[in-house]
């Protein structure tokens, strides 16, 4: 091997480092909350692909070696078999052109090729929750039972209002459960944030629409209507998200899941994001011990970025 190729493998960062940057691309912009939901992932790749950095010469038998053991890993991590295969397919188109196998650090290129692809697939740019819109901004949570819609909501209305300074209208629009509007007010009072005031005998659609009343009444920056979630998947619920839709006209529209959700997250983001449409994903329970393909998986089957990303039951 020629001295030059060695000087610049050592200076190049390690394959377990690359993917933990691609990774922490997922927390957004400004977070310096480090995650474990992708340290194993990001390891594995690193190890499976910093022995292909080790060597001179790759051949096109060296990278499909490589590219078996990033499939398994990926699959290994919860990542949905579709999303997995055209990865796979996407990256070795482009590891075994000529321009690859015959630079002088063929390795490096293989890695730094694996890293854009998975930058494509999370989404590079780390987008947050966009305010851009004539106040009373309205944002709406839409999810399984469970899922964590109103904890994110209050999580995130304290942080609107902490951080960012904006004065915040949080609604309940579940009429299902009878302690759910009971919760939000709670965590509002515990949490000096308004709700909007408890009114027996309204359909989610007129709660929304009051909800939007009295944010512009009161001079609210943003309104949070956290609907109710059903535990499966059904028409019902689909219906009900699109018709808050269209009373509300959110101008974000976050699905939040489980990130311990397995491959039920590729089906449940989909179809919420065609029948009601998405403008993103918040990602809750990170601090648990997912393997986080599900987040991959939503990220690549619907293009639209993990907004948020929830750890604890408590709001703070
Ligand atoms: N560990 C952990 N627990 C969470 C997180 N988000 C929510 N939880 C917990 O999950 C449980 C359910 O959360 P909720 O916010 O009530 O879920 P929901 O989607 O509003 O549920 P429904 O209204 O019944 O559909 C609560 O006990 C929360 O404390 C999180 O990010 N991490
Ligand atoms: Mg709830």
């Amino acid at each position: 091997m020629r001295p030059e190729v060695n000087a610049r493998q050592r200076c190049a960062p390690s394959g377990a480092k690359v993917f933990g940057i691609a990774f922490s691309l997922l927390e957004g912009r400004g977070s310096n909350r480090t995650t474990a939901l992708f340290d194993n992932l990001s390891e594995k790749l690193g190890g499976i692909l910093d022995r292909l950095t080790g060597r001179g010469a790759l051949t096109e038998k060296d990278v499909d070696a490589a590219m078996r053991e990033v499939r398994r890993a990926l699959l290994e991590a919860d990542v949905s078999l579709d999303v997995v295969r055209s990865f796979i397919e996407r990256v070795r188109e482009q590891a075994i052109g000529a321009t690859v196998v015959k630079s002088v650090t063929p390795g490096q290129m293989v890695v730094k090729i694996v890293h854009d692809e998975l930058v494509n697939t999370l989404g590079a740019d780390g987008q947050t929750i966009d305010l851009n819109a004539v106040p009373p901004v309205p944002i709406m949570m839409v999810g399984l039972q469970g899922s964590g819609k109103t904890t994110t909501t209050a999580k995130l209305a304290r942080r609107l209002t902490q951080r960012d300074k904006r004065k915040v209208l949080m609604a309940s629009l579940d009429v299902y459960r009878p302690a759910a509007m009971e919760q939000l007010a709670v965590l509002g009072r515990d949490l000096d944030i308004s709700t909007l005031p408890i009114v027996a005998g309204q359909q989610p659609t007129q709660i929304a629409k009051r909800a939007m009343e009295a944010g512009k009444l009161g001079g609210y920056d943003v309104v949070l209507l956290d609907t109710a979630g059903r535990t499966t998947l059904d028409e019902e619920m689909m219906a009900e998200a699109a018709a808050i839709k269209a009373a509300a006209n959110p101008h974000e529209v976050l699905l939040v899941a489980d990130a311990l959700t397995g491959q039920d997250a590729v089906n449940l983001a989909r179809s919420f994001d065609q029948r009601v449409g998405l403008t993103g994903i918040v990602l809750t329970r990170v601090d648990g011990d997912g393997r986080g393909g599900a987040a991959l998986s939503m990220r690549a089957v619907t293009g639209k970025p993990i907004k948020l990303i929830g750890t604890g039951e408590k709001t703070d």
